[in-house]
């Protein structure tokens, strides 16, 4: 067992309180404007919203590990990676409401979040930050850095041909690469067993001579501890690595999602184990926190979410005439 400080487990938890205020706002926003016919294209947050709420060990468990140089390929569900990963509220959320002092100017939305300082990007072609992990991983390998690159993917892109292909380079040319499979046990509306015959993803490494494991996702200290030896591995130039975390998303594929293909009671005995709470007890356990210190925390996180949704609703949009700029066309 890796030895774990209070540093390290407050670090986690600000982390893990941080990105799901983001999103427990952006839950309610998300709905301004679009109801009762549910609109998508109204409102001030237009178009799909998938949120990350449930997995935040996972991003957080991994990008502790991180330093600003290193890359990190997200995918369609992102917020948790972005922010794990160190960016600046104000930015994103600015990003999301499609604001001029976006991210990237308002171009990308809540899918496609780009910070080049960072080194993180994200889109919605499921699979695609694979390959973009493995070049930023060769880059690192041919310049001599001891930079990693970090690629986030679902269950269910772990099906598509990148990923394999991904793997096999990765692992041919021992690349400094972590890739991190979310396991939240559906793909849209599609249960993982009804997409492959592979019990876990897990045993998909030994196919490429790529070291895997399984961790529960919704412990963060278990992630915190695959993720460390992976990372390290990586830097130390032994080559690339695999963990699945088996997680669950607590709320809907995207934002109005029915949801007609949960098992009942499912997501009530998911909720119990939501990574915070976890993390929160173990920590009160150790005598790490307190209820007045996290109550504290989580009021430092819903003003630091407030002061950028006040950030993002007042900037300007892009001009019309902008529309093109900076696009290929
Ligand atoms: C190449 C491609 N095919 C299909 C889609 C439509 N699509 C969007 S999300 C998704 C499911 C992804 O499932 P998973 O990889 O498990 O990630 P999760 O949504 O569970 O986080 C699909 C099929 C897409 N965006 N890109
Ligand atoms: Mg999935």
């Amino acid at each position: 067992m890796m030895a774990l400080s209070k540093d390290i487990a407050l670090d986690l938890y600000r982390t893990m309180v941080k990105i799901r205020a983001v999103e427990d706002r952006l839950a309610v926003v998300y709905y301004e404007g679009k109801l009762p016919a549910f609109d998508i294209a109204a409102g001030p947050v237009p178009g799909e919203m998938h949120l990350y709420t449930g997995q935040e060990g996972v991003a957080t468990g991994v990008c502790a590990h991180l330093r600003k140089d290193d890359f990190v390929a997200g995918t369609h569900r992102s917020h948790g990676h972005i922010i794990a990963k160190g960016v600046e509220l104000k930015p994103m959320l600015a990003e999301i409401f499609g604001k001029k002092t976006g991210l990237c100017h308002g171009y990308g939305g809540h899918m496609h979040l780009f910070d080049a300082g960072l080194h993180f990007g994200c889109g919605g072609i499921v699979a695609a930050g694979l390959p973009q992990a493995v070049g930023a991983a060769l880059a690192m390998k041919k310049r001599n850095e001891d930079r990693v690159a970090v690629a986030f993917l679902g269950e269910g892109a772990a099906n598509a041909g990148a990923f394999h292909e991904s793997l096999n380079l990765a692992a041919t040319w021992k690349l400094p690469l972590v890739v991190v499979i979310e396991d939240n046990l559906y793909a849209i509306s599609v249960p993982k067993q009804a997409s492959t015959a592979v019990k876990s993803n897990a045993e998909r490494g030994s196919a490429y001579g790529v070291p895997a494991v399984q961790v529960d996702g919704q412990d963060v200290l278990a992630v915190y501890e695959a993720a460390g030896e992976a990372v390290a591995r990586a830097r130390q130039g032994e080559g690339p690595s695999l963990i699945e975390a088996v997680c669950y998303r607590f709320r809907g594929h995207f934002e109005g999602d029915a949801e007609g293909y949960l098992l009942k009671g499912e997501k009530e005995d998911w909720k119990q184990k939501d990574p915070i709470v976890l993390l929160g007890e173990k920590m009160k356990t150790q005598g790490w926190l307190t209820d007045t210190e996290a109550e504290s925390i989580q009021a430092e996180m819903t003003d630091l979410v407030a002061d950028a949704e006040a950030f993002a609703r007042q900037s300007p949009y892009p001009a019309p005439e902008e529309a093109l700029d900076n696009v290929f066309a």
